[in-house]
């Protein structure tokens, strides 16, 4: 753990874009938290979100907060109540819930029951955070399951954390969308919704997008990093980096040329800011 947060604290010194390092638990616990948390401060980064793991212990394999098993939702909601305990020897704000529950065909499972228990689990979780700490519920769409996911949309977390409170948010992952889903109207939506004081997405909604959290407004075309510098900004025109499309998390799931076609004049299609340049027709080449 110590090696990891060095690593995390030299990216950090290079970019300035990472100042602070998440968790996952079981994955990262440590004996001393608390020891932890100077060893990160001490190399010019801290201890940040904690994220939790109900998607590796076989007993979730059909659910963990939604399982139709009390015993089962217990034990997946003492493992959040762990979280927190290490989000307060932490200092942490936020407690990151990625579910990876669902089901693999229709009629497994009930889904408005699932859809219940989850709502019922989340709120003895929320329950237990003090009002500075966070529930952050972030959505992915099919995985493992590919009939049905229990929050496969960010409608779905924002209904489930919209009955919580204000220190339950919605995260947005750029990775987690259908091929083509236009993200950038998603943001708006959310920050519609932001607006009319019914959620409080910013943070980790444009954590992705725009790193340097002084800034406010919309996201610009041009990422900050690049913004500045004019020999940076060229050179990223010149590579086509500027952000036409976002680009996959998992490079696993960049299904390359969109199957149906550019989405606009002139686009690339997902992933063309990772792919090399097309050759380009000069003048007189069509
Ligand atoms: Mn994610």
């Amino acid at each position: 753990m110590e090696e990891k947060i060095a690593d995390a604290a030299t990216v950090h010194r290079l970019t300035g874009l990472a100042p602070a390092v998440a968790l996952h638990i079981p994955w990262d616990k440590v004996d001393d938290y608390e020891a932890l948390a100077r060893h990160a401060e001490e190399h010019g980064v801290r201890l940040g979100t904690i994220n939790s793991n109900t998607f590796q212990d076989d007993d979730y394999k059909l659910g963990a907060l939604t399982h139709v098993d009390r015993k089962i939702r217990q034990k997946a909601i003492d493992h959040h109540f762990e979280c927190i305990d290490v989000m307060n020897a932490t200092g942490s704000r936020d407690l990151k819930i990625w579910l990876a529950e669902g089901s693999n065909y229709p009629g497994q499972a009930d889904l408005r029951g699932r859809q219940d228990r989850l709502a019922e689990s989340l709120a003895i979780i929320h329950e237990r955070l003090t009002d500075e700490q966070r529930l952050v519920l972030e959505y992915k769409l099919f995985e493992p399951a590919f009939y049905h996911t229990d929050v496969p949309d960010w409608g779905t977390a924002y209904t489930q954390v919209a009955a919580l409170g204000d220190n339950a948010v919605v995260c947005l992952d750029t990775g987690h969308h259908a091929p083509s889903t236009n993200i950038e109207f998603i943001v708006r939506a959310a920050a519609a919704a932001r607006e009319a004081g019914l959620v409080r997405l910013q943070q980790p909604l444009l954590r992705r997008r725009r790193p340097d959290r002084r800034r406010r407004g919309p996201v610009p075309a041009v990422p900050d990093h690049l913004r500045g510098d004019p020999r940076r900004r060229l050179r990223a025109r010149q590579r086509r980096r500027v952000h036409a499309r976002p680009v996959p998390q998992h490079r696993g799931q960049d299904p390359g040329a969109d199957p149906v076609g550019p989405q606009r004049a002139g686009d690339d299609g997902p992933g063309a800011a990772r792919r090399p340049r097309r050759p380009r027709p000069g003048a007189g080449g069509r």
